[in-house]
């Protein structure tokens, strides 16, 4: 956080050391915002997090993992890229389907290039043309991006791509293939997106990889446990707050609640003997330990909050971003 300390003892004096420097950009410098967006499960975060070189975004074989709009930032000496990592887009059967879809579109009309990602392992679908007439609905550019090409058997690689092609062509998008698991055709797609890009100043300092705060990714990433460990049993109905960070010389506390819609949940998560709990508690604390650099203590909650997912108060209380 960067703030501004007026000194009491000499008004005009304004104490620059908290604040973030961000530097000129050279010339000819590059920068913008780039929405990933596709189905669920297409490997939206897994791209995101491979080009930003640092785990910010949750995945997940499950689909819908992510549930809000987050920015992971790549500074290279000649372009700032910003992703806009966003929600998988499906049709909605519920309030928050509904809001995950609204904030997408969002998303698509507020970056300068929408990378629309798709599943190279199966031929484009229902799904893929339900994203298409939506981005067609925009004036953003677009590129589409054939993700997985490492499960594309090698007798179907060209038949699947053909899939892909014929919707490129009908919108005239340019296209790139690649694996966002093994890194395969990174650099191009990485050189075709600072292509699209404008001249443009850094947004964000050079070293910063995300705009989220800790907590936030702290959040998810005991989500990503929860998504993991008890697969489709209680993931969607689940919310975590981080009730409190206390940070000692030599550790950090961290008490979160997780927030689900039912009792019968209760005993999904907590597990036998509490047993389920603790492997969540466990995993997630590695992975924060990873986040923070440094020792955890984690103390999870299980809290009832009755049909959070209807509610968009509800909604917004739990740090879900609901716009109009
Ligand atoms: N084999 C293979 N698996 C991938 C690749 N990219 C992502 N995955 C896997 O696909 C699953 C979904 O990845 P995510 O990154 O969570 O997908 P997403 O598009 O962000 O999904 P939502 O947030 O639910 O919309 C995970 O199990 C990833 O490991 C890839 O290039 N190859
Ligand atoms: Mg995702």
């Amino acid at each position: 956080m960067s703030e501004i300390n007026i000194d009491s003892q000499t008004p005009n004096k304004i104490d620059l050391l908290g604040i973030a420097t961000i530097p000129q950009a050279p010339p000819g410098f590059k920068s913008g915002f780039i929405g990933i967006i596709g189905r669920p499960n297409v490997g939206k975060s897994t791209l995101m997090n491979y080009l930003v070189g640092q785990k910010i975004a949750i995945t997940s074989p499950v689909a819908q993992t992510t549930r809000n709009r987050l920015r992971g930032i790549l500074t290279t000496p000649e372009a700032q890229l910003i992703f806009v990592d966003t929600p998988g887009i499906h049709k909605p059967h519920h309030q928050l389907g509904e809001v995950l879809v609204q904030n997408a579109r969002i998303a698509i009309d507020s970056v300068d290039v929408v990378l629309f990602v798709v599943d190279g392992g199966v031929e484009a679908g229902g799904g893929d043309r339900y994203i298409v007439d939506i981005l067609s609905q925009s004036q953003t550019p677009v590129i589409l991006g054939i993700n997985k090409i490492d499960t594309q058997p090698a007798d179907d690689a060209q038949m699947l791509d053909t899939t892909y092609a014929r919707v490129a062509e009908a919108n005239n998008w340019k296209m790139v293939k690649f694996s966002a698991l093994t890194g395969d055709g990174l650099v191009d797609l990485q050189q075709l997106l600072v292509e699209k890009l404008e001249l443009g100043p850094y947004y964000y300092p050079p070293d910063l990889v995300t705009d989220q705060p800790e907590r936030f990714i702290m959040g998810e990433l005991i989500r990503e446990q929860i998504l993991l460990l008890t697969r489709e049993e209680v993931p969607h109905s689940v919310a975590i707050a981080i009730e409190k960070v206390v940070e000692e010389p030599t550790i950090t506390r961290v008490f979160a609640a997780i927030n689900i819609e039912r009792d019968s949940q209760k005993g999904i998560l907590i597990g036998k003997g509490g047993s389920m709990l603790k492997a969540i508690g466990s995993a997630a604390r590695e992975q924060i330990q990873k986040l923070i650099a440094g020792k955890v203590h984690l103390e999870l909650f299980v809290k009832v909050q009755p049909k959070w997912r209807q509610s968009r108060t509800r909604l917004a209380e739990l740090g879900y971003r609901v716009e109009e």
